[in-house]
């Protein structure tokens, strides 16, 4: 078994103990580090906010409804990795995770960049069969990384063509959570297909592929364009200390990674209470009898942040 751990703490925790698989390609030694990506899979039930830790960047997150959530980050090494990782949920949830190491990927651009497309599903009905969205790579080459969870303990089979390299279950009494983590060296850039892991039991289940970059292939350009605003924001006050926002989703030419959401007293200045990656929000800081305003911005993965949306007014009731 390659690493992993599971633990039932808010909190998933990995050992600095990196599997090599996949390329060897200009790969020589000396030169290990440098060359070397690590990729984290993290599978959380709930659908907390998860926090990585310093170096990580999130390549996407998945999640099926609050049931369970995926999240797969990357980092590269340098060298200063400490001796375990910690990814920090906003709310105590069963977890399961998995780190493998690999060689030959392009870790050398500033700043660095190695995926080069990814996307993933979730289910909303229970099942064994795992589906990931086709994606298409736009290099030769690429590492092909599938990442499957499951909300329950089953044991896993790679999708064909595809070799595992972590698996690992958690169990707390009736709660569970499972982590897949597969990869194959692909040849000609193109659609993947869809990738199909199997479990021993169903559930609620994501599926997420992910394509790195071999060393020597052009990176993609960096995304310097923002998400359009969210259109069509509506606050309603559903009770005197909860306030329901819900909009329009915004586009990107890359994607939409969260919506941060600000709000206003009175007169007074905006001020950021939230982040949805979902386009809906529940502010349940507000106090009786009091108006607010709200607005919402969408950011992308690279951090461009859209035009605010419009402005919505709401005055929460005296009681109730
Ligand atoms: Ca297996
Ligand atoms: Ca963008």
């Amino acid at each position: 078994m390659p690493p992993g751990e599971a633990n039932s703490e808010n909190r998933c925790c990995m050992a600095k103990e990196y599997k090599e698989a996949g390329r060897g390609r200009n790969w020589t030694p000396g030169r290990t580090r440098a060359l070397m990506v690590l990729v984290a899979v993290i599978t959380v039930r709930g659908a907390p906010t998860i926090t990585q830790p310093a170096g990580w960047t999130l390549v996407r997150s998945d999640m099926s409804g609050t049931t369970l959530k995926q999240a797969t980050y990357y980092r590269a090494v340098d060298g200063t990795e400490a001796a375990s990782f910690a990814w920090t949920f906003s709310s105590t949830g069963l977890a399961s995770g998995a780190i493998v190491a690999y060689a030959g990927v392009d870790v050398l651009n500033t700043p660095v960049r190695p995926v080069d497309t990814a996307d993933g599903s979730a289910t909303t009905s229970s099942t064994a069969s795992i589906v990931t969205p086709s994606i298409t790579t736009s290099v030769e080459g690429d590492l092909l990384i599938g990442a499957f969870g499951s909300a329950t303990n089953p044991t896993f089979d790679p999708p064909s063509g595809m070799i595992e390299q972590g698996e690992i279950a958690a169990s707390s009494g009736k709660t569970r959570v499972a982590t897949e983590v597969t990869d194959q060296v692909l040849g000609a850039a193109g659609p993947t297909g869809s990738r199909t892991a199997t479990a021993s039991k169903s559930a609620v289940v994501v599926g997420q592929l992910i394509a790195l970059r071999p060393v020597g292939s052009t990176p993609p350009p960096v995304d310097t364009e923002k998400p359009t605003p969210p259109t069509n924001l509506a606050a309603t006050a559903t009770s005197s200390t909860r306030v329901d926002l819900a909009w329009t989703a915004s586009t990107d030419n890359v994607g939409v990674d969260r919506y941060v959401v600000q709000r206003a007293t009175g007169a007074e200045a905006f001020a950021s209470i939230g982040i949805a990656t979902v386009p809906q929000f529940a502010d349940r800081t507000v106090s009786k009898n009091t108006t607010y305003r709200y607005r919402v911005m969408a950011v992308d993965a690279a951090g461009n942040t859209s035009d605010p949306s419009g402005i919505v007014s709401v005055t929460t009731p005296r009681r109730g």
